[in-house]
């Protein structure tokens, strides 16, 4: 199999440069100008915004899996940036939607990745969410993911194209940004271990319950829905089994070197942190036969060391 990742740079494209590796695929990768890949694959650069390049990249590489992963991927960066927002995670995904529909590629395959966010201000009760659950986002960046999702079902319906859909749920590991809560946990002992910071840990709501998978867990399920996903399908990738924000600072903690206190910061909590946020993750266990493998623990452990060795 020949894999095309577009928007390969960030964290999760190189994770599944290396799933994709180790199952024997070719892998092609892009990124922007300014950034680089590390990873056994062959380096292109690509601006999805720049629709006439990307049909050159399809004929050159010929994949039979496009993984769209190209975004700006921020829910911060999305309030204070709508339009470049609207215009990487929307028309960057119609460019290169059409680029594949004018190339007349019906038989390539595109995974385009979407976020748990898209579910948004969900209705009481509605844990675990199925895929058909209707889509309340609360941010601009969760908009414009439900958006590409939406865009992606239409050309997977009118031009019978070869389209698969996913919601990714949180996911984290070893060299995520320390924006996501449990790299930011991980970050912050490492920092006090290494004296560079007092033995206080700030943290925000510890009750909200969220579902977190390793992210070498979420790239074998892009790999198998690559090779086994119904066309025209959405898919929640998730564990399946949320936990409250408490129990990762507790997991956390057990880890650190030495003792230290916890402080409330009311600069992390946020007005309207939904209670509750858990998938339904059947339809990728039945058509692919994927579930989450990496306890929360290894993750936790792994990310610790992580940000220990930098
Ligand atoms: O924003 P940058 O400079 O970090 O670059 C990001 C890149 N990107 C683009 N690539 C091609 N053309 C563009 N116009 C463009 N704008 C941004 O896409 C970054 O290198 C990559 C996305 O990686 P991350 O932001 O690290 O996302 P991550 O965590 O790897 O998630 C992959 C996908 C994204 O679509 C998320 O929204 C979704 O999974 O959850």
């Amino acid at each position: 199999m020949k894999a095309l990742i577009i928007g390969a740079a960030g964290f999760v494209g190189g994770y599944l440069i290396r799933e994709l590796n180790a199952a024997g695929w070719e892998v092609h990768a892009t990124c922007l100008p300014c950034e680089s890949i590390s990873g056994d694959c062959t380096v292109h650069t690509l601006d999805i915004l720049r629709k006439d390049d990307i049909t050159p990249l399809l004929d050159e590489t010929a994949p039979d899996v496009v993984y769209h992963l190209a975004a700006q991927s921020s829910v911060a960066v999305s309030w204070k940036k709508p339009q470049l927002t609207a215009e990487i995670n929307v028309i960057g995904t119609i460019n290169v939607l059409e680029a594949l529909r004018e190339a007349k590629k019906q038989d390539t395959r595109i995974l385009l990745i979407g976020s748990g966010e898209e579910y948004g201000y969900i209705r009481e009760g509605s844990c675990p969410l199925g895929e058909s659950e209707p889509l309340n986002p609360g941010n601009i960046y969760a908009a414009t993911k439900a958006c590409q999702g939406m865009i992606g079902e239409i050309y997977a319906r009118a031009y019978k194209m070869d389209i698969v859909m996913v919601r990714a749920f949180n996911h984290s590991g070893p060299a995520q940004s320390s924006i996501f809560v449990i790299s930011d946990f991980c970050r912050q002992i490492a920092e006090i271990e290494k004296g560079m910071k007092e033995p206080v840990i700030s943290v925000g709501n510890l009750s909200a319950k969220r579902d977190f998978t390793d992210v070498r867990d979420v790239v074998r399920a892009y790999r198998l829905l690559g090779e086994k996903g119904r066309k025209g399908t959405v898919y929640n990738v998730g564990r399946g089994r949320a936990v409250p924000i408490q129990f990762i600072l507790d997991t956390a903690l057990s880890f650190a070197r030495l003792p230290i206190e916890v402080k409330q910061d009311p600069g992390r909590m946020r007005a309207s942190d939904i209670p509750l946020i858990e998938p339904d993750v059947s339809r990728i266990a039945a058509d692919t036969g994927w579930s989450a493998q990496i306890t929360m623990e290894q993750t936790i452990e792994d990310t610790l060391n992580y940000w220990r060795n930098i």
